[in-house]
């Protein structure tokens, strides 16, 4: 067996151009006006994204295979054929405003250390596997990770098949058009071996680029709990309608979000809690709205919070203040905090550091793949930063030399991972 490469050694082979132009080919897809990306999870967006990485992988000779949600893994072969994967990744699904580098940089970052890997010669006794995980981001389809999760044996397919988006369309079939848009691959059973997780990501926050650091060494990601709530009211006259004898859905959903304000109010501005969806329905401005459903996203880095000290709290408070008016609260995902592998953690840093790259410990706000795989195998994350810190909005922008730097410490990483 060929001695391991030195230390440094693989980061040479990864090349910045090359990771660069396949960042603006896949942002040709899903291509907005603004620059961004809209690429919804199992639309023909994200089947055109697959078949191009697709193509790319078949290109290098790696073998190319899906499973019964559509994941697409790529792999390089180890000299070990009994040795589990290491395994690197991201997804291709983006928001519908979202920015060029939300989880598609991890996908093409560990593509390119495929492609160095191949380019150096270097024989790694683990496959190093690159995966594009179905619906991370949990915006057309709810729940997220639903990649991540059927693989880590935390969701049920059956379930997941069945769930729809806001037409109605069901996953199981958004999912059999996705794959008919690349070409037919051997589909794996859930749940392979893997014997270690490193996820590239921007930032997606303003940290790093605030402390001039350009790589951010992970140390886990803060538990988050979302619900989907339904408001049924009656649809009424806004004319002749008393207010003493009206059914208002949305005054309703107005007291539920207030008092929902009043719980969720932190002076020091960690406790994170969005309504990102908001619908008022029939949505006519003389019509006494009959029906609202909104969305709560909570999040916070500490499993009591997110458990009993607040989460649990929700679905009570919002019943107490439905009537006249009835409510539905619906729990589409509830996800612990993770810790990230010391080990892994501490591969990140000593490749950041031989690299010669500013970094610095951190947790990350926002969900990721990586929280799924955390449990299944020693996992860990690689930040970049990201303009102003701005991401999921269509002017989210990472430099050239940071997706380099984020590239080559991934690199270094697996190989050490791998055994080379
Ligand atoms: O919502 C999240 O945290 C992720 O960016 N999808
Ligand atoms: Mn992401
Ligand atoms: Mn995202």
């Amino acid at each position: 067996m060929a001695p391991s490469p030195a230390p440094g050694t693989i980061a040479r082979f990864v090349r910045p151009d090359r990771l660069a132009q396949r960042l603006a080919d896949m942002a040709t897809i899903g291509a907005t006006e603004k620059g961004g990306v809209n690429r919804p999870a199992l639309s023909v967006e994200d089947g055109k994204a697959r078949a191009l990485l697709t193509g790319w992988a078949l290109a290098r000779g790696f073998s190319v295979e899906t499973d019964g949600i559509g994941n697409l893994y790529v792999r390089r072969p180890g000299t070990d054929p009994s040795a589990a994967p290491v395994m690197t990744g991201s997804h291709l699904d983006s928001q519908p405003t979202g920015g060029r580098y939300d989880g598609v940089y991890g996908v093409l970052a560990g593509f390119e250390v495929l492609e160095a890997l191949e380019d150096a010669g270097i024989a790694t006794r683990h496959p190093v596997e690159l995966v594009a995980w179905t619906n991370e981001e949990g915006s057309r389809f709810q729940p997220y990770c639903m990649g991540s999760a059927l693989f880590a044996g935390k969701m049920d397919l059956e379930m997941v098949l069945a769930c729809t988006d806001p037409k109605g369309i069901r996953v199981k079939d958004a999912l059999a058009e996705t794959l008919a848009l690349a070409p037919p691959m051997p589909v794996r059973p859930f749940g392979g071996a893997a014997a270690a997780y490193v996820e590239a990501h921007i930032e997606q926050g303003p940290r790093l680029e605030a402390e001039g650091k350009t790589i951010g060494v992970v140390q886990g990601i803060q538990g988050s709990r979302w619900f989907q709530v339904e408001v049924t009211g009656q649809e009424a006259h806004a004319g002749t309608t008393p207010h003493g004898a009206r059914k208002d859905a949305f005054q309703a959903a107005l007291r539920m979000v207030t008092a929902l304000n009043e719980l969720m109010h932190d002076p020091d501005d960690i406790i994170r809690c969005t309504f990102g969806r908001f619908e008022v329905l029939p949505g006519s401005p003389n019509t006494v709205p009959g029906k609202v459903i909104f969305t709560i996203d909570f999040r916070h880095p500490d499993a009591g919070v997110v458990k009993e000290e607040k989460g649990d709290a929700i679905t009570p408070l919002l019943q107490s203040l439905a009537a006249p008016c009835a409510v539905m609260v619906r729990e589409t995902s509830t996800t612990a905090p993770v810790d990230f592998a010391p080990a892994v953690v501490e591969a990140v840093r000593d490749a950041a550091a031989l690299l010669g790259y500013p970094h610095r410990d951190m947790p990350s706000g926002a969900n990721h793949d990586a929280k799924f795989m955390a449990p299944r195998c020693p996992t860990g994350m690689i930040f970049i930063p990201c303009k102003d810190g701005i991401s999921h909005n269509e002017v989210e922008y990472a430099s050239p030399a940071d997706c380099h730097a984020g590239a080559a410490v991934l690199a270094e990483t697996l190989v050490r991972l791998a055994g080379a």
